[in-house]
């Protein structure tokens, strides 16, 4: 065994004990014996007085030499780095140099220099620059770096600007000081496509993609969202790029999406690579907000950094929040709404119901990989725009250019950014930062009350208790209300609320009782609970006029249906089918939110909403009473739905703009509905006339889904087998859409297959994640679902712990279920605690799982 692992604390931070003012560094790049030389000017940092001992982190490093000031020194190297004591080291500034050997290609864990088919790159956040040389590997060190790569490939690239190259050799200066996370190298045989941009002052930058030789082609809605990224940022956040190139580079091998490396983004080539035939419309949309925030990182990530990891959503949820801004200025913001929180709900409202709860800025960690979660990222982005709500759009736009002028070049904290809101706007937000250090998501509760002139909310707020934090304190919540008369005009436009205090009422004059519409635009990442009729419901789908409310109001109607259907067999009655009905064919609306309206609840939403109203949910009986439930839509509609696939037809060559997307959309639930009641047979002619990646993915579904399909399977793996990204659609959707008890067996059958190539990360999400996310198939009564994911954690781990780690969340919601199923969840997180050699990663992610 080894030694158990050291949780890191937030009170324990201390300033680093020197300052590095420069770093160069030389690579002499070969698969298994690549040479890293690195000199360091380094001094005394001022922030800790006295002499101190030089402590460099380093891992998995071959040591060839340590020389101060040109003289070689005997440095303590132990595992995770290196020691120079005080007494060896000269006063005031002096140049460390090191010399070390690493061995990229052997790099499975794809953190610090790896090799994916055959081309070099980095991946450095949060902690692997500590894997390619011997360096202070935290955010708060911030340093410019010159770089030489000397390598017989034709494309080497790195941080900042080209200052030269020739044959074997080329050499970069960034001459933004910048934390070591941020560093980046990439050498390999790669072609571009380019573009040129001039910033808003006139600095010309040109814009490089670059990709293996026949993916260029994919570029162009990449390189557009980057253009219109670029722009954007400077129009709406008045920041513009600081360096002459900007370089993206596609790769196959990758943990993670993508990554905001200065001037050298390094993306998961699934979110560059995107053509009509090969990516659909919800690629699409991913590459536009993915290329986006990295950008957007450039001043939120880079310029500004973070001071040590517990303040990673100080980057992130800024970012996330700004990625969105974008996307709903590029598409539709309500449309963006509805899709944000319906993520936000599956993955974070998950993770804050459960063993993994933690705060948005957590106060300690084992491992800091294991922090990238929907909880610092999107409860961070939505933190964020509850303090934009509550100081306005004028106070928001004044504390954000005081952040940028007052922090740029710096690594600041959560404390610095809300010190900036309130110096900027008077507020005092020591209540609100509640939000970033207290973990769950609050539960407010309403009671409504008429005397015949005023009209009283009463709000109540419960925070729940989460590991290690069983008291919490009030929060301050945002809640926007609207109210309507019953007539469906609006007597009282959206105003927001601000409740502060655990319970709270608030009176508007009313000589009518009004219809209440309570969190409008989702103002506050809450649940909120409140006793209403079908009726009301139906009347705020048909009537309300924030978009979010009026989709929320279908939502509840159908989930609070299925709840009884579930529990009581109800049937589905025409309150919802006539409202859904409604909706679908109003052509007053956006299709793409009538597509929104026509989707059913997720299985392990309602799994989550059975359990939180203290049902003990049985995965097969949702599965059945949802199908049962698009059934009974299906028949309601049917007549209708050959008519309107038809109008929705889009004529001409396919573009990704929203407009279409939404139309496509709308078509494809359509399809999907009628494949219920035709046997699928408007679904296969749809399939076979598709030429686009977004209606051959739909229809193809649409036939899984009623158990037909394997002609069309076969027809795509014949067609795209040797295209990775497409390859990966092909692997996950049958496992996703296959029945709960095949779902196992199909996944089986999968890994068999000679293009499940485990090792990649993209391949093994497309087989294992996909049946983690079919929710009966995985929590399947037979515990078959959960010996097979715990299996294939088991063998990736020693090669890649971070995404294994990553990926053993599909256990989290064990506490949900009955004895059985948590007995069996349990059986398989003890197997995983007890493997000899288990990793850091997901041994944190199994120990906290366990409770
Ligand atoms: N900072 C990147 C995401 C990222 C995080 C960690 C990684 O390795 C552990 C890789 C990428 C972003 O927010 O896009
Ligand atoms: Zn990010």
């Amino acid at each position: 065994m080894t030694d158990q692992p050291r949780a890191v604390h937030l009170a324990d931070y201390q300033p680093y004990t020197h300052r590095v003012e420069h770093v160069a560094l030389t690579f002499r790049l070969a698969p298994r014996a690549t040479r890293v030389l690195a000199a360091l000017r380094l001094s005394p940092n001022p922030g800790r007085p006295g002499r101190h001992d030089l402590r460099l982190d380093g891992e998995q490093l071959r040591l060839i030499a340590v020389r101060i000031e040109g003289r070689e020194v005997a440095a303590r190297v132990d595992a995770t780095g290196m020691t120079i004591p005080a007494e060896m080291l000269p006063e005031g500034g002096f140049t460390l140099e090191t010399e070390v050997e690493i061995a990229p290609e052997g790099n499975t864990a794809l953190e610090g220099l790896y090799m994916s088919r055959g081309m070099y790159c980095t991946q450095c956040e949060a902690e692997g620059f500590r894997k390619i040389t011997y360096y202070p590997d935290r955010p708060d060190v911030m340093a410019p770096f010159r770089v030489r790569i000397e390598a017989d490939l034709p494309v080497l690239l790195s941080n900042g600007n080209p200052l030269g190259q020739g044959p074997g050799w080329a050499e970069w200066e960034d001459p933004w000081p910048k934390p070591a996370y941020l560093f980046a190298l990439v050498a390999g045989d790669l072609v571009a496509h380019s573009a040129d941009f001039t910033t808003a002052s006139g600095r010309a930058v040109a814009l490089n993609i670059w990709v293996r030789a026949g993916d260029q082609d994919r570029c162009a809605y990449a390189m557009d969202s980057l253009i219109r990224s670029m722009r954007w940022d400077e129009e709406v956040y008045g920041r513009e790029y600081d360096l002459d190139v900007f370089n993206i580079v596609a790769v196959d091998d990758f943990n993670m999406g993508a990554m905001e490396n200065k001037g050298l983004n390094i993306f998961n080539s699934k979110y560059v690579l995107a053509s009509p035939e090969t990516a659909t419309d919800d690629d699409f949309a991913r590459i536009e907000a993915i290329i986006a925030h990295e950008y957007f990182h450039n001043w939120t990530g880079n310029r500004i950094t973070c001071r040590d990891w517990f303040q990673l959503c100080l980057k992130e949820g800024l970012t996330v929040f700004r990625d969105q801004q974008f996307s709903g200025d590029m598409r539709s913001h309500a449309v963006k709404r509805i899709e944000d929180v319906l993520m936000l709900r599956a993955r974070q409202f998950r993770e804050d119901g459960g063993p993994l709860a933690h705060p948005v800025r957590p106060d300690s960690y084992v491992e800091i990989n294991n922090f990238y979660t929907a909880t610092i990222y999107e409860k961070g982005a939505e933190v964020i725009g509850m303090l934009k709500r509550l100081v306005g759009e004028e106070g928001y736009a004044r504390a954000l250019d005081l952040y940028f002028t007052r922090h740029d070049g710096e690594a600041a904290t959560i404390e610095d950014w809300l010190r900036v809101f309130e110096d900027a706007t008077g507020r005092d937000l020591a209540q609100f930062k509640r939000w970033y250090t207290e973990a769950g998501t609050p539960r407010v509760k309403v009671w409504e009350e008429w005397d015949g002139e005023s009209y009283t909310l009463t709000f109540e707020q419960e925070n729940p208790a989460t590991p290690g934090q069983p008291e919490k304190g009030a929060k301050v919540i945002p809640i926007a209300v609207g109210l309507l008369n019953p007539n469906g005009d609006e007597v009282l436009p959206t105003t927001v609320l601000e409740l502060t205090q655990d319970r709270q009422s608030f009176r508007f004059p009313a000589a009518a009782r009004p219809v209440p519409s309570i969190l409008r635009g989702f103002s506050a990442p809450v649940v909120l609970e409140r006793d209403v009729s079908p009726e009301e419901r139906a009347f705020l789908l048909a009537h309300d006029t924030d978009p979010f409310n009026k989709w929320e109001a279908g939502r509840a109607l159908a989930k609070d249906l299925l709840a009884r259907m579930v529990t009581e067999g109800a049937a589905p009655g025409p309150d919802w089918l006539d409202a859904i009905a409604r909706v679908t064919f109003d052509e007053g609306l956006d299709p793409a939110f009538r597509a929104l309206a026509l989707r059913l609840p997720g299985e392990d939403d309602m799994a989550s909403t059975l359990h939180a109203g203290g049902i003990t949910p049985d995965p097969a009986r949702i599965w059945a009473e949802r199908r049962r439930m698009g059934e009974a839509l299906a028949r309601r509609l049917g007549p209708q739905l050959p008519g309107l696939i038809e109008a929705l037809a889009e004529p001409g060559p396919f573009t990704p703009d929203a407009r279409a997307a939404g139309r496509r959309a709308l078509r494809i639930a359509a399809l999907a509905l009628l494949a219920r009641v035709d046997g699928g047979r408007a679904a296969r002619a749809a399939h076979a006339a598709a030429d686009n990646m977004t209606e051959e993915v739909g229809a193809l579904i649409a036939l899984l889904e009623v158990g037909a399909g394997q002609e069309e399977l076969v027809a795509f793996e014949a067609r795209w087998g040797r295209d990775r990204n497409v390859m990966d659609k092909w692997f996950a959707l049958q496992i996703a859409h296959a029945h709960p008890d095949q779902a196992v067996a199909v996944t089986e059958a999968l890994t068999r297959h000679p293009d499940f190539d485990w090792k990649n990360p993209n391949r093994f999400r497309s087989v294992i994640g996909a049946l983690s996310a079919n929710h009966a198939g995985f929590h399947h009564g037979s515990g078959a679902g959960y010996r097979l994911v715990a299996d294939w954690l088991l063998r990736l781990d020693p090669l890649n712990p971070q995404t294994a780690a990553r990926m053993s969340t599909a256990f989290e919601t064990w506490p949900r279920y009955d004895a059985d199923r948590q007995g069996m969840v349990q059986a398989e997180l003890a197997r995983m605690a007890a493997a000899p050699g288990l990793s850091r990663d997901l041994g944190e992610m199994v120990a906290r799982m366990r409770g």
